[in-house]
């Protein structure tokens, strides 16, 4: 064992380092000099805790190791569910290979699929009165699925949409968004949960509702009141019901939410807040030491909710229950609990043997352990503090955000400002917080490239997390791939994590910006390859009812595509008419997708195997357009097409 282990936690910080954070670093994460957040990874500055032994790449002599590269058609085990960031859109990748097999749109356009063209995405979408989008611009950080016993169960995944508080479902049957619903009186919409199963009915052991943090405080409503007033601004969090895909209800907290977590018993939300201070200006957001992690009595929130206990919020119906500290003075009646955790934590993560919340002290170089039983106990007047539900506060290096698990009792933070992941022990920690200073809790560290947000275990995330492969995405590549210019990739970077040391085996580029990811067991899915038709009332289920049909200028061409052929070969309509083509793939055959596009009209849009999909437009120019297919699926792909005649 390194000479590291032996120290004790304070002195496995470089002191210098520490120095740092209290200056320079803060400025750093508050975003006012990125430059000098970057200068913690440099090679001079490294701290001698990041002793070669635990940098990357020095296999644990003892341990061989787990092999990342897939033979040719040889399929990854695991899957990966990655937000985009930015981009707006859902990412699937097959791990450990971290290949990218798809994206699923869902708040923004995506010209391969004519998500955002055709009428059914547009629905799903939302549209203004014109019937143009809504919206074209997402930010997704955080995903999740469905639970059944603790473990995902294959049926539903979310997604957010920080720029415009939405949240997405996808199907996971098909790989298709098929709702999305906008928060009201909320901006800033950051982190999901789903609940793991009902704290009351037993019965019910799978998710319902997916809770949702505010980040960013609004006057209530936000409709031109109180602009000058950030004293009345306020946070809500938020309860969608995972099938109807509604607002349950929204709470009025005090501080802000950041990232949410929920317990495995079902009975608690909890969500991170670094803004407990109503600050408008980064300075104001971190003048106290200590913010809070909320914990929400979900049982004791749904009866106030039966019971009416509520009022709205300008125009929305939601009820809204009053989960501020003045109106929860009584811990047996309360419907949250604040806990006291370092200065502007980030994130908060559930441990996979269901006792523990962990939260990152983001500008506290801690790691905090919360445990359940407590948190309940206070919640059960058994407790006189909540914060004596922390059992651990220990010092983890700089800047840590998030925390995964290997199902092993070990943590893996990461350190935005240290470039690396500490392996810690919770039960160590633990130890070492109630006197015990000659526990070590530290395990190993790796230095990652460059500045660590996310990161996450295979089946981290359930009660299943076992241990083998871990992802982290960091935010800067600099040096790591081929230069193409000012934007970088960003690195997702792939560890091993079997043995007591990470080690280190691939580096991926990913285009900017992912967040939040999932990693889980390939068998938890059993996704379909060809639709079944009855999923689309407009099916054009036969080649016979192709045809044009006309209803004074609103026109319908009905189209089937059969490989190579479009049927109708040829149909006319006339300026003016407003025409709505509506294309089913009678192909049965997996991996037979074909595309319709309408050159000059703006269409284009793909139909899977016994697919059905529709477009609206105006026909405003005459001529000949040939509507061809730009999925390559035949030999005679090319010749594929389908004449429309305009007349003028
Ligand atoms: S938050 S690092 Cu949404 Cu950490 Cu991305
Ligand atoms: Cu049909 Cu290409
Ligand atoms: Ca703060």
């Amino acid at each position: 064992m390194s000479r590291e282990h032996n120290k004790t936690p304070e002195e496995q910080l470089d002191p210098s380092r520490r120095r740092f954070l209290n200056t320079a670093a803060v400025a750093g994460l508050a975003g006012a000099s990125m430059s000098v957040g970057l200068s913690a990874c440099n090679q001079d500055s490294k701290p001698a805790s990041a002793a070669p032994a635990a940098a990357a790449g020095h296999a644990d002599a003892a341990h061989e190791g787990q092999n990342p590269h897939l033979k040719p058609g040889e399929l990854d085990t695991y899957y990966g569910f990655w937000s985009g960031g930015h981009t707006g859109d859902f990412r699937v990748l097959g791990m450990p290979s971290g290949r990218e097999l798809h994206r699923v749109p869902c708040f923004v356009p995506d010209a391969l699929v004519g998500w955002g063209i055709t009428n059914e995405s547009k629905a799903v979408m939302g549209t203004k009165a014109d019937g143009s989008l809504k919206y074209t611009v997402a930010d997704t950080h955080h995903t999740h699925a469905s639970y059944k016993d603790g473990n995902y169960d294959g049926r539903y995944a979310w997604i957010n949409d920080k720029i415009n508080s939405r949240i997405a479902r996808i199907r996971l049957d098909y790989f298709i968004c098929d709702k999305i619903t906008e928060l009201p009186n909320v901006q800033g919409f950051h982190g999901i949960f789903p609940d793991k199963r009902d704290p009351v009915d037993p019965a019910i052991n799978y998710t319902t509702r997916v809770f949702c943090g505010a980040e960013f405080h609004v006057p209530l409503p936000n409709d031109g009141r109180d602009l000058e007033s950030p004293e009345k601004y306020r946070s809500l969090f938020s309860c969608v019901d995972a099938e109807t895909m509604e607002v349950r209800w929204q709470m009025l907290i005090d501080g802000n939410c950041d990232l949410v977590a929920t317990s495995y018993d079902g009975k608690l939300a909890a969500t991170n807040q670094y803004n407990t201070e109503g600050g408008y200006h980064y300075e104001g957001m971190m003048s106290a030491e200590r913010d809070a992690c909320l914990f929400v009595n979900i049982a004791r929130v749904e009866e106030a909710v039966k019971a009416g206990k509520t009022t709205t919020i300008g125009t929305s119906k939601v009820p809204v229950v009053d989960g501020t500290r003045a109106a929860n003075p009584d811990p047996k009646s309360a419907l949250v609990g604040y806990v006291s955790v370092p200065k502007n934590p980030h994130g908060v993560n559930a441990t996979p043997d269901a006792k523990y919340f962990i939260c990152a002290g983001k500008l506290s170089p801690t790691g905090t352990v919360i445990e359940l039983a407590k948190v309940l106990d206070w919640f059960d007047g058994k407790l006189d503090d909540i914060d004596k539900a922390i059992v651990a506060e220990v010092e983890l290096g700089l800047g840590p955000l998030h925390t995964a698990f290997d199902g092993r009792g070990n943590a893996y933070t990461t350190l935005f400002l240290d470039s690396q992941i500490v392996k810690w022990n919770v039960d160590a920690a633990i130890r070492f917080h109630a006197g015990d200073k000659s526990a070590q809790y530290v395990v190993d560290r790796l230095d990652v490239t460059y500045q660590p947000g996310h990161v996450n275990a295979s089946q981290s995330e359930t009660r299943f997390a076992d241990g083998k492969w871990l992802a982290v995405g960091c935010k800067f590549s600099k040096d790591r791939f081929l230069p193409v210019g000012p934007l970088h990739a960003e690195t997702e970077q792939l560890v091993d994590i079997s043995g007591e040391k990470m080690k280190l085996v691939a580096d991926h580029p990913v285009r900017p910006e992912p967040h939040d990811f999932i990693i889980f067991k390939r068998d938890l899915l059993r996704p379909k390859q060809v639709y079944d038709m009855n999923e689309f009332p407009l099916a054009v289920k036969d080649q016979k009812e192709a045809g044009v049909f006309r209803d004074g200028k609103k026109v319908t061409v009905r189209i089937a595509s059969l490989a190579p052929a479009f049927e109708p070969r040829e149909f006319k309509i006339k300026v003016g008419d407003e025409v709505t083509i509506i294309l089913t793939n009678l192909d049965k055959v997996e991996d037979l997708t074909h595309g319709f596009a309408i050159p000059k009209y703006n269409v284009n849009f793909i139909v899977n195997p016994q697919e059905t999909k529709s477009v609206t437009f105006k026909a405003d120019k005459p001529g000949v357009f040939w509507c061809y297919c730009t999925h390559f699926c035949h030999a005679l792909h090319l010749e594929m097409r389908s004449r429309m005649i305009v007349e003028a």
